[in-house]
């Protein structure tokens, strides 16, 4: 299938996340990348290109501006207020605390958009996370007009941000971005199936109130991991949106078979609401090897996984979320985009 991928998307480089009550390399680094075009030229199945630049206006449609603005000088702010190291927040306004006013300080605006603390900012994130989106529009876009399979190496990932605040490695929500863009082309209807090992509490946040996107998302059960506070059975979405939100907590360290019968659970919601693009945000994070998941999925599984959601038989965005086993993370991905399209040969 077609490809989408940027260097660009490698200045996002932090030297540092807050992990175990350690500041570590990051796991989201930018030899994920590498891994995976590296798996990609290998088997030569799928031709790679740059993305378009699809300006502001895609972002705007999803998330706050005052959101855009922090994130395009937070660094140069940062390192204007004479601070040397890399910003994590150290408050944010939590329960007993106001959180209608927007701090002047750089210190006090990083707690207020900040939903996660791991993350740090850096130099090149912004620059980064503009390529990221850029390639997820790039990949929707193919989908669409094409009708076919599209995967988007993005990075740094996206479905943990929410309308205004950034976490868990995440900064612009590139499915939430496709999904809209798509809706603004002239779809009635997008889903968006979550496969990373953790919850997409991001996107949930941004289409929680809507009818014309329908969230489904398999992860762990976030009484025991990241994010902890959203990603419950019982989260259907409210308003107009009631009904379009379905949330699949599975045990930490779910077998294949029972993360598999989700899978199928979650397919059947999709096909009965005949939506005009699916995005399926990808984490391999689910992978048995990896460092932050205790799923038990094995990387000759992945290609199963694929076919599985080519069956739906939509034109379909692959967008990268997690994934940290990099040795594997090539082709665990590789096996789900060879999966896909095997349905179809
Ligand atoms: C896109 C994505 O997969 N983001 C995941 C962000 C998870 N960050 C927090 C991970 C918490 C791990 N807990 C560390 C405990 C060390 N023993
Ligand atoms: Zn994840």
């Amino acid at each position: 299938m077609q490809v989408y991928s940027s260097a660009q998307t490698k200045l996002r480089n932090a030297h540092g996340e807050l992990h175990g009550g350690k500041i570590i390399q990051p796991l989201e680094s930018p030899k994920r990348v590498d891994m995976i075009l590296a798996a990609l030229q290998r088997s030569g199945a799928h031709g790679i290109r740059e993305p378009r630049d699809y300006g502001l206006a895609p972002v705007l449609a999803v998330h706050d501006p005052q959101y855009l603005e922090f994130l395009a000088h937070a660094w140069d702010e940062w390192v204007q207020s004479g601070h040397q190291g890399e910003p994590v927040p150290t408050i944010v306004p939590g329960r007993n605390l106001r959180s209608s006013k927007i701090p002047a300080d750089i210190a006090g605006k990083i707690g207020f958009y900040a939903l996660a603390t791991e993350t740090c900012l850096s130099p090149g994130t912004y620059e980064a996370a503009l390529s990221s989106k850029d390639i997820a529009l790039s990949a929707a876009e193919y989908a669409l007009t094409r009708q076919q399979g599209a995967f988007g190496l993005c990075r740094p990932p996206g479905h943990h941000a929410a309308r205004d605040q950034f976490g868990g490695y995440c900064f612009f929500n590139n499915a939430a971005i496709a999904a809209q863009f798509a809706l603004d082309r002239g779809i009635a209807k997008a889903a968006i199936l979550d496969i990373d090992y953790h919850h997409g509490n991001g996107t949930q946040q941004i289409f929680y109130e809507r009818s014309d996107v329908l969230f489904l998302s398999l992860h762990a059960d976030p009484a025991c991991e990241f994010p902890y506070y959203l990603g419950y059975a019982d989260e259907r979405g409210s308003g107009a949106g009631a009904g379009f939100n379905r949330n699949y907590p599975l045990a930490k360290g779910s077998s294949s078979e029972v993360w598999l019968a989700a899978l199928e659970e979650a397919l059947l919601r999709v096909h009965s609401f005949q939506p005009g693009l699916l995005i399926v945000s990808l984490g391999v994070d689910t992978y048995a090897g990896d460092p932050l998941g205790t799923f038990a999925i094995q990387t000759a599984e992945y290609r199963q996984i694929g076919k599985r959601i080519a069956a739906a038989q939509l034109p379909t965005a692959f967008l990268l979320e997690g994934g940290y086993a990099v040795e594997e993370i090539g082709l665990n991905v590789l096996g789900v985009l060879d999966g896909f399209d095997s349905f179809y040969a």
